[in-house]
């Protein structure tokens, strides 16, 4: 997956398309798109800059997360 500084996801009933995403240990925007029939939100579980590794992303709207509105930020140097 090529390296992106700006990172388009597609929020769902429950799912992220793509929920697996790489970013360069930058600034990344992420651009959000609701196709979910309720309201949904995406969290980074770390504090932004971040230093390479993986991420969790997620929905923190009730128990999304939990019923597969989730996936993974790879960051690498
Ligand atoms: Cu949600």
């Amino acid at each position: 997956m090529p390296l992106q500084d700006t990172v388009h996801i597609s929020l769902k009933n429950f799912s992220l398309d793509p929920d697996n995403v790489t970013g360069k240990a930058r600034t990344i925007t992420f651009v959000l798109q609701n196709e979910g029939r309720c309201t949904h939100d995406l969290r980074v579980e770390w504090q932004i800059p971040l230093p390479p590794g993986t991420y969790r992303i997620l929905c923190p709207v009730s128990n999304h997360a939990d019923r597969g509105t989730n996936g993974a930020l790879k960051v690498v140097s």
